[in-house]
């Protein structure tokens, strides 16, 4: 087999890239390790920059998300037992879109299925061959081998995927920060305490209040990072989760049962370069974030919506366009994580951090509470610096 493009990866970042490379008319495969039941199964990122709403309806998968999806024009921030709202159309003119990442992969495999797309489920042992020449992907599937040659491969397969490690490790530098905690996260069935996100900043350790729609809230509260599912019991997430909002969103909570409930850890992590030879690597493949400024799925579109053009280009005759793909989308890579990592140090407790740097923190949160610069620039930075 032969085509254009093979995509790695049947998340949002491959299912997306995939999308837009065949809008543009060029040959896509796509392989994807696990199934689709699988892939639908996560339960992951709810946040869209205006940018990622835009890519979306670009890629003619925007008309779900523009019916349930929930414009949100402000977020709360709390810390010493209250909240201050931050309004980005006031600050930074433009709003997010709160739409979970699970029904944004549903909506793209929906227009793939349409469109008759190439997207092989079950792949195993995905192998990337002579990237830098000629490349080649090989797998396994129903005990057979099989073989594609392509002009180009687009690693879009996750932090644990095999296409970062095809870049030799000498030709490669990865930066990496761990964070000693965990964000446990459960869905329920409940009426949001909150129509706007709010996230607090608590002396026993930070919580989120979000939610997918009017009848579905996500929670979170930070854990230590040796913390297991096994030791939350619904009782014991709720109580914890009142303790730590301000009183106003502790009162208002509607608790229920917990239809998901799961730990994810915190890091933080960026390889160089995110090209080597014709493999291109995009959204977790490439870079992670701690979750706390909703940008790892809004990094993962704006690198396929930015490498979808540079690729369209190269295949319309414009063969230096794709050389300017890796330095593009690692500006924007940088900018998220300086976000998130410094949104983290500020709203989380950290083992051992004393009474003194709680106060640090609470004056910093009391200091961008007053301080219309400082709001201003976190309404930037939280509904997409760099579109
Ligand atoms: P993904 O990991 O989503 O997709 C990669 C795909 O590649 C997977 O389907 C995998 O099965 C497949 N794959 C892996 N190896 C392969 C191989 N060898 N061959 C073929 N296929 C292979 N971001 C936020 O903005 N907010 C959040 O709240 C948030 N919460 C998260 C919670 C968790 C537990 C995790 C893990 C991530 C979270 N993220 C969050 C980040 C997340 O949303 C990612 O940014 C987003 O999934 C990125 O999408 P992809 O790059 O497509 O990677
Ligand atoms: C979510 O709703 O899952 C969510 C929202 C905002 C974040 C992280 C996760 O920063």
């Amino acid at each position: 087999m032969k085509t254009q493009v093979v995509v790695i990866g049947g998340g949002p970042a491959g299912l997306l890239l995939a999308r837009l490379l065949m809008q543009n008319g060029i040959a896509t495969v796509l392989l994807e390790r696990r199934s689709r039941a699988h892939v639908l199964s996560r339960i992951r990122a709810g946040v869209l920059e205006w940018g990622s709403v835009e890519t979306l309806r670009r890629a003619g998968v925007g008309t779900r998300m523009d019916g349930e999806g929930e414009i949100h024009h402000g977020v709360a921030l709390g810390h010493t037992n209250h909240q201050f709202r931050i309004d980005f159309a006031e600050r930074a003119g433009r709003a997010v879109m709160v739409y979970g990442q699970t029904e944004i992969t549903k909506d793209l495999y929906t227009a793939h299925d349409a469109a008759g797309s190439t997207i092989i489920d079950n792949a195993e042992d995905v192998t990337l061959h002579d990237v830098t020449g000629r490349p080649r992907v090989t797998w396994h599937k129903d005990g057979r081998s099989h073989e594609i040659e392509a002009d180009f491969v687009a690693g879009c397969d996750g932090f644990h995927g095999v296409s970062r490690q095809t870049i030799p490790a000498d030709a490669r530098t990865e930066y990496e920060r761990v964070f000693p905690f965990g964000w446990l996260g459960i869905l329920s069935e409940t009426p949001p305490v909150s129509h706007e996100l709010i996230y607090s900043n608590h002396a026993r350790g930070f919580a989120l209040a979000s939610m997918r729609n009017p009848h579905l809230s996500r929670y979170y509260v930070q854990v230590p990072a040796d913390d297991t599912v096994e030791g939350w019991s619904d009782e014991r997430f709720w109580d914890e989760l009142r303790r730590r909002l301000p009183h106003d969103a502790a009162e208002a909570i509607v608790t229920g049962p917990s239809i998901e409930k799961s730990i994810a850890l915190l890091r933080s992590f960026v390889c160089e370069p995110m090209r080597w030879g014709n493999l291109f690597l995009a959204g977790d493949a490439a870079h992670i974030v701690p979750p706390t400024g909703a940008k790892g799925l809004n990094l993962a579109i704006g690198d396929v919506a930015l490498l979808a053009e540079l690729m369209s280009a190269h295949f319309a005759g414009d063969t230096a366009a794709l050389a300017t793909y890796s330095d593009r989308a690692l500006e924007r890579v940088w900018a998220a994580i300086r976000f998130s990592v410094s949104l983290t140090g500020l709203l989380h407790r950290f083992p051992g951090q004393s009474a003194f740097e709680q106060r640090l923190q609470e004056a910093e949160l009391a200091q961008i509470e007053r301080s219309d610069s400082a709001q201003t620039t976190f309404a930037r930075n939280y509904t997409g610096l760099l579109t």
